[in-house]
């Protein structure tokens, strides 16, 4: 019983979380992350849609060094959406 409720917690958390692209907030704005984007734009075949990624992307690093976390979390999605997150 013990398990199942662990599984069950398990899922709800997962829920919670969602997909990467539902989220819209600062953890988009890390080193880490900007990494994940570098090697999901690598591996984009669609070269118009990559470079407009891309461009957003550096926009988004751009803001984030800025310390403007509304700018940054703009391109990401933007990004993202070029990415068919
Ligand atoms: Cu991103």
């Amino acid at each position: 019983m013990l398990k199942q409720s662990m599984f069950a917690a398990a899922v709800a958390v997962a829920m919670t979380l969602g997909p990467i692209a539902a989220q819209a907030d600062k953890s988009w704005c890390t080193d880490d992350h900007m990494a994940q984007m570098d090697a999901k734009i690598a591996e984009m075949t669609d070269a118009d849609k990559q470079k407009s990624a891309q461009t957003h992307l550096d926009a988004s690093k751009a803001a984030m060094k800025a310390g403007d976390t509304d700018g940054c979390i703009t391109h990401m999605k933007a990004a993202h959406k070029d990415m068919g997150l």
